[in-house]
């Protein structure tokens, strides 16, 4: 009997152990108990219909021009890198000026780096004094006139914060990154370092009315540590219900999250995400006008206007977002190599946004010369390397008629193994020519 009872128990306390390391388990991996609210839903139509945005990498980190990762490459102590705060004075930043950019690039909304790496916020936080207001010459918060001018400008603003601090003395045990001698002390407590990201992100999803959602960055610097996810985003969502949430932690979507983004790539390949899961989630892939991200005054390596109209129409065959990104200058000016190709890209979506915004992927999957979209029984090849007069695609039932954009007829023939489509000689677009197939 008294063998009997002992067994019981054993097994008792394995249970208990089992189901308290589950529920851990279960919140580090996200709110499973999430389901995405009707006004969350529908945030996510419009973000796919919305289809191309600003990405914006700004911070105390533009004065040295050397990227937003200086303070990491270049083993800068806490208190020398803090010396950048004072100097740091954008009596340039036009709010309204870079919303008339986005709108005329046909953007439909900007997602701006709150906080990165560094740990320094651009914004009034007050659960920290490294912020803009406390910290600069400047001391207006910059993410509030931005969020005004986005009203004004019929802009949807999401804010991108770093879960990594190479700043904040209780990011301890350190991760892969920031690991020098960076003055900070050699111990620190986790749960107050939560405390105070979450305590952030409550400002965030607090003083600037209705936000487009949170677009997490740096959980991968400590992939295996419990960082509370479900406390995260359930305060993100009782506060904001419809804003969406996204963390490029490079692995498959955890629940409560509502995007899926790559980082220079498309959708499942992109070099990051080695698991290369492509989720049902609204997608977006993001990418740098030239090799990094916060402003680098020697970087001229510029991807061309052709590079970049491709990217943003292949991440639609995608099914995918276009968040393109600049690094503007201390100054708050953004640079012209910058301008000049948003402007253009504004111009070749004011004539073929049609085939573009509201879509979505296929149905013909991606194919050498191009690929395709659709919307309300609309499909749009997009030939975007023509090699050769004649382009084949998989059968597609009940085609009444094949145009361009601007009406020119498209002759085509079905074939057994498909149809085949002459393209005409006049009417071609530089960047990609579109077939409207009805
Ligand atoms: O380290 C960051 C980097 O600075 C930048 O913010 C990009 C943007 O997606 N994400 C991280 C690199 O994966």
């Amino acid at each position: 009997m008294h063998q009997l009872f002992k067994l019981l128990k054993i097994v008792n306390i394995t249970i208990c152990i089992a189901v308290i390391s589950m529920n851990a388990f279960a919140e580090w991996q996200g709110d499973l108990q999430y389901k995405p609210p009707k006004e969350n839903l529908e945030a996510r139509e419009w973000f796919q219909d919305a289809k191309f945005g600003l990405f914006v990498h700004w911070g105390i980190y533009s004065i040295l021009a050397r990227q937003e990762w200086v303070m990491n490459n270049e083993k800068i102590p806490v208190q020398e890198y803090e010396k950048l705060a004072p100097q740091f004075n954008p009596v340039k930043f036009d709010p309204d000026e870079w919303c008339r950019m986005v709108k005329d690039a046909g953007m439909h909304y900007i997602t701006i780096t709150s906080k990165h790496h560094d740990g320094f916020a651009i914004f009034d936080s007050e659960v920290s004094d490294y912020d803009i207001v406390d910290r600069t010459p400047y001391g207006r918060d910059v993410l509030k006139m931005l969020a005004d001018a986005c009203e004004r400008h019929g802009l949807k603003l999401y804010f991108y914060h770093s879960q990594l601090d190479w700043h904040h003395p209780d990011y301890f045990p350190r991760g892969r990154t920031g690991n020098y001698d960076s003055g900070r002390p050699e111990y620190g407590d986790w749960v107050k370092y939560l405390d105070y990201m979450n305590g952030q992100i409550k400002e965030l999803c607090t003083n600037y009315g209705k936000i487009g959602g949170i677009w997490f960055d740096g959980m991968w610097d400590k992939p295996e540590t419990d960082w509370y996810l479900a406390t995260t985003y359930r305060l993100i969502h009782d506060l904001q219900p419809q804003a969406m949430i996204g963390s490029n932690h490079h692995r498959a979507p955890f629940k409560g999250e509502d995007f899926q983004m790559f980082e220079k790539g498309l959708p499942g390949k992109d070099p990051y995400n080695k698991e290369g899961t492509v989720s049902a989630l609204p997608l977006e892939t993001c990418e740098t006008m030239n090799d990094h991200w916060g402003y680098h005054k020697d970087d001229k390596n510029f991807k061309s206007v052709r590079e970049l109209i491709h990217y943003l129409v292949k991440a639609a065959g995608n099914n995918a977002n276009f968040l393109l990104n600049v690094g503007p200058k201390p100054d708050g000016t953004i640079q012209p190599e910058f301008k000049e190709r948003l402007a253009e890209m504004g111009k070749w979506l004011r004539i073929n946004g049609e085939a573009i915004y509201g879509t979505r992927g296929g149905p013909v999957p991606p194919q050498e010369w191009g690929i395709s979209t659709q919307k309300n029984g609309i499909i749009y090849i997009h030939v975007l390397d023509i090699s050769d007069n004649v382009i084949a695609i998989p059968d597609i039932k009940r085609v009444n008629e094949m145009t361009l954009l601007d009406g020119t007829r498209v002759e085509y023939e079905k074939t057994k193994s498909g149809i085949t489509i002459t393209l005409p000689e006049k009417g071609r677009d530089q960047y990609d020519t579109i077939i409207v197939v009805k």
